[in-house]
């Protein structure tokens, strides 16, 4: 019962409240079950993509498997693109690879100079030592078949008693004057002393060939110049005189004198003294 008017306004507005929440949870339960619906929709959809490619198709799955490989070719590479991107990676390497090989020549080249120096310097070292030169009695160009030959000499520089430095007969002394490191393939010489027998003792280029070497056996400060052009004075006025006959293995210094350093085959030999 309503004692006073003011209890019937509360009471009124008490059920506008409840009626006004009811409607809220009523809405907000709508929605969720909108949310649902939509949910187990694309679920649904889902899966009915992945049956498509299992069972037989009707008109609105083979409309789903259209857009679908339309979508995988839009991503997928096509033929020609392919060979256009091998093409181009196999004109880089085209390009690339001549420089690297320059490169690689370059480095040799540096390490063949460095070579010669050592051998200069270490026969230069055995004349301060001894007084005279190794081994040598004419101003002969040391090769592997020369006497004294390549092992000889740097069998007496690198103190090792073998060849004609025997007993230590040549390096009695046994001062190391040169001491290269030995190769790493004994039956692919290279920057390096042979080991295997039918090149053991021998001091070969980083392309595989044994250095030459000439020295003053006459003791007249003389060689005569293995080049006759563009490699120095003839005679040099010089005791010891070293060269690699470069990446082509081969030069007309031997027995020599080539005609001029900048031509054929003596256009890449390395030399001691320029
Ligand atoms: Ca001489
Ligand atoms: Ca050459």
């Amino acid at each position: 019962m309503f004692h006073k008017r003011s209890d019937v306004y509360q009471a009124i507005r008490s059920l506008s409240e409840g009626s006004k929440r009811l409607r809220l949870t009523q809405l907000n339960e709508s929605i969720v079950q909108t949310d649902l619906t939509r949910h187990n929709a694309g679920a649904m959809r889902k899966r009915t993509v992945g049956r498509l490619c299992q069972t037989p198709v009707g008109p609105s799955s083979a409309f789903h498997r259209n857009a679908l490989q339309q979508r995988r070719d839009e991503r997928a590479f096509t033929l020609i693109e392919l060979l256009v991107v091998i093409a181009i990676i196999a004109i880089l390497i085209g390009l690339l690879f001549p420089a690297f090989s320059a490169v690689q020549n370059q480095a040799r080249r540096t390490q063949a100079k460095n070579d010669l120096t050592q051998i200069v310097t270490a026969v230069n070292a055995y004349y301060t030592e001894y007084g005279k030169y190794p081994l040598v009695t004419a101003d002969t160009i040391i090769t592997t078949a020369s006497t004294p030959n390549n092992a000889d000499l740097f069998y007496t520089l690198r103190a090792v008693a073998g060849g004609l430095n025997a007993l230590d007969v040549a390096n009695p002394r046994k001062i190391v004057f040169i001491n290269p490191p030995d190769v790493k393939d004994p039956a692919n010489p290279r920057s390096g002393i042979g080991t295997a027998a039918a090149n053991v003792g021998r001091y070969f280029d980083p392309w595989g060939t044994p250095y030459l070497v000439r020295i003053d056996g006459t003791y007249d400060n003389q060689l005569v110049n293995p080049y006759a052009l563009n490699a120095g004075a003839t005679p040099l006025q010089i005791g010891v005189i070293a060269w690699s006959f470069g990446k082509d293995a081969q030069s007309q210094s031997v027995p020599g004198p080539a005609a001029d350093k900048k031509t054929g085959t003596n256009d890449d030999d390395v030399i001691s003294w320029q």
